[in-house]
């Protein structure tokens, strides 16, 4: 069985960060990795996704060209990709003519099909300035919904809502500024509706016409529940083609100054990615795409899961000869220290930034992969964090993995001069089959897109490597008897743990696993290696033979809470430092705001609550112990307070009224029961109240001097 992996085509209008590489490339380059040493047969293919109205647009905003941008960003994240072990086939690019080719095409049979499309003339607006006809995001004006000025054509960015151009109230072109006009303008539509019977049935059924294509309990339920309410909300034609003039032309006499929807074309690049790759690599690319002995799974994140399991399959079926997907494992979606990624408010990490940051970090790259694949988001999103990045270094490749590959290898060397001892049978047994256990669970997980669980049962291999060698206690063995067999039966064992671990760690840390692999003296793992290493298992033999001379011993994987004034921690702390410049920011702003409403009026009345609301605040006296400026802000003060049987930590926005230690000593009130919440990376674990005047003249509303700390205020 053949299998061809795809991963969404990243458009190559800008970097990508951690968030992507854990949603579409991370657990697929497990999966073609894992695959690959099974030995089976895998081609995974992907590419730069150039076209697009967010291109086009961007090129005229910055009076470049578009192949100005996609060249640049195909390279980078092309070389992102590389350098992180993203370990693809082929990695093309949509404006390769190849693509425009295969996709012109792909849309001449739909069109010789004769009832997959409709040709249907509306009204579009259109910028007489520019000579433009307008995509939707090239539109601005007010939400009908929620007001806001800066809603696109057809998304507003403020409430979310789904919009279309005509919706907008005083719509502006975003290339002019000019006012646009609705033109009548002529467009394909892909009549998707024809396709929701039999698309309802395969995505809940995994049947087609009764022929069984998937099992959908093999399905994530975060999918079909995205398709099948798709489906229920019934599906229209859908227009395929643009006004615009980057992108493929549409193949039809009449079309000119039109190109195929960026969607139309873009799941297209799977099938021009894998023709040149065949291409390139002789090697016949319709087998890949429509032989029975084939499985196609595309590996996405959860955006775009409708084209890839509703109109994609619709448009291969439509086609007719290609298979449709078997999975479409998507991933929900990563956020970066308690929130989305952003560029503009310059909140995460790209996979370049990493790269350069990092570059100095030993082990880095695996560092990143192992903490993303520990959090993947897998069935729910999931939040990337500095701590935990360092936590999963320290405690799963230090604590467990480099700490018991270091003492297998010393002991060895120690006591049998480097080399795997002889053990009987019967030592053997026991844990072989312990090995063996691992070896399939960690495939199995794998193979059913539970990467989580397949990097836990790695884990727990090597704790069990270490516990195993801290029972058996060679070193006290050794001290009684230099001659107890019992220390080569341990040794032997202990050794065909490291070699299971050396070998699975491939799909996952493929950087460090050859460097396991080197301190057991083998060469990076092969193209089925798993399999033999199964097949050995079974048949009771070892992964490392008796008389096998391993390699040197080492600190594979220092930790890096144990050291004081690592380099590393300071590139840990430099990225910290960069979030909290950005919170400090953001919380000025919040400031300034609420300073200037003040300025002008007195604060508006706020609703009716009862007694019992009242109650629910807890308000306490306090005594401030110590208040600091807060890093990279000037409005934040740091503050310990005493609260008469505990301390807390207080983060106030007072830093511009008061100096440090002009308040220290000072009474003040606090509310003590607010959820405690970070401002810029520091805890707050309660407010002060203070009191403003209209010039935005802050004190504290405070008891007097000396007045217990910790009471009630009613
Ligand atoms: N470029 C959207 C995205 O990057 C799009 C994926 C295409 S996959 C065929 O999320
Ligand atoms: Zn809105």
């Amino acid at each position: 069985m053949k299998t061809l992996l795809t991963s969404a085509l990243p458009y190559a209008n800008g970097p990508l960060h951690l968030g992507h590489l854990a949603g579409a490339y991370l657990p697929a380059d497990i999966f073609a990795r894992y695959l690959r040493l099974m030995g089976k047969e895998v081609l995974w293919v992907c590419g730069s996704d150039e076209h697009g109205a967010a291109i086009t647009l961007r090129a005229k905003k910055e009076g470049i060209t578009p192949r100005d941008i996609i060249d640049k960003y195909h390279e980078l994240n092309k070389s992102s990709f590389e350098q992180l072990g993203v370990s693809f086939d082929y990695y093309h690019r949509t404006s390769a003519p190849l693509h425009h080719e295969t996709s012109q095409d792909f849309f001449k049979k739909l069109l010789e099909k004769g009832d997959q499309f409709e040709v249907k003339t509306t009204e579009q607006y259109y910028d007489a300035e520019a000579e433009q006809f307008l995509a939707d995001r090239y539109i601005k004006g007010t939400c009908p919904n929620c007001g806001s000025d800066n809603a696109f054509g057809d998304q507003c960015e403020n409430c979310g809502k789904d919009l279309s151009p005509t919706e907008l109230i005083n719509p502006v072109s975003t290339i002019s500024g000019a006012k646009p006009e609705l033109r009548e303008t002529k467009h394909w539509f892909f009549k998707l509706d024809q396709h929701e019977a039999w698309l309802k049935e395969w995505i809940q059924h995994g049947t087609v016409e009764g022929r069984q294509l998937h099992d959908p309990k093999a399905w994530k339920k975060h999918v079909i529940g995205q398709c099948m309410s798709w489906l229920d909300g019934g599906l229209h034609p859908r227009s395929i083609t643009r006004d615009l003039d980057w992108g493929i032309q549409v193949p039809v006499a009449g079309a000119e100054g039109k190109v195929l929807y960026v969607w139309f074309d873009a799941p297209i690049g799977y099938v021009s990615a894998t023709k040149q790759w065949a291409l390139e690599n002789g090697g016949d690319w319709e087998g890949w795409w429509k032989g029975e002995d084939a499985r196609l799974i595309h590996f996405i994140g959860k955006d775009n899961i409708v084209f890839h399991c509703i109109v994609f399959p619709a448009m291969l079926r439509a086609h007719g000869e290609y298979n449709l997907p078997e999975n479409v494992p998507a991933n929900q979606f990563l956020n970066f220290e308690g929130d989305k990624f952003s560029k503009s408010r310059g909140w995460g990490i790209e996979l370049h930034e990493y790269l350069e940051t990092f570059k100095d970090f030993p082990n880095g790259k695996d560092a990143l992969r192992w903490a993303l694949i520990r959090n993947l988001p897998e069935q729910q999103d999931a939040d990337f964090t500095w701590d935990g990045f360092t936590e999963y270094y320290d405690k799963d490749l230090a604590d467990k993995l480099g700490n018991f590959f270091n003492r297998v290898t010393v002991l060895t060397h120690k006591y049998f001069g480097g080399k795997v001892p002889e053990a009987n049978t019967a030592a053997r047994a026991q844990v072989q089959s312990k090995i063996s256990e691992a070896v399939h669970a960690i495939g199995t997980h794998i193979e059913a897109y539970r990467f989580k669980d397949a990097a836990t049962a790695f884990v727990e291999l090597a704790s069990f490597g270490n516990t195993y060698l801290q029972d058996a206690a060679p070193w006290s063995l050794f001290k009684a008897n230099p001659d107890d067999p019992a220390i080569a039966e341990t040794m032997y064992n202990s050794i065909q743990i490291a070699a299971a671990l050396a070998l699975t760690a491939t799909p996952f840390i493929p950087f460090s696993a050859e460097k396991l692999r080197a301190t057991l003296n083998q060469v990076p793992a092969n193209n089925g290696d798993w399999q033999l290493a199964l097949d050995a298992l079974t048949a009771g033999l070892p992964l490392l033979p008796s008389g096998h001379l391993l390699g040197e011993a080492g600190v594979l994987f220092p930790k890096i809470e144990d050291r004081k004034d690592d380099s590393r921690k300071l590139i840990i702390q430099g990225e910290r430092d960069k979030l909290a410049a950005i919170l400090a920011r953001k919380e000025e702003e919040k400031e300034i705001i609420t300073t200037t409403a003040g300025e002008a009026a007195r604060p508006a009345a706020k609703p009716e609550i009862t007694f019992d609301d009242f109650l629910k605040l807890d308000l306490r006296t306090a005594t401030i112990l110590s208040a600091a400026p807060v890093k990279k802000s000037n409005k934040l003060l740091h503050l310990t307070i005493d609260l008469g049987t505990e301390q807390r930590s207080v983060v106030s926005g007072i830093a511009k009224h008061f100096a440090p230690e002009d308040i220290v000593g000072r009474q003040v009130v606090c509310v003590t029961n607010l959820a405690p919440r970070k401002m810029a990376g520091v805890l707050s674990e309660a407010m002060i109240l203070m009191a403003e005047d209209g010039e935005g003249k802050l004190v504290f509303v405070s008891p007097p001097a000396g007045f217990a700390a910790g009471w009630g205020v009613r």
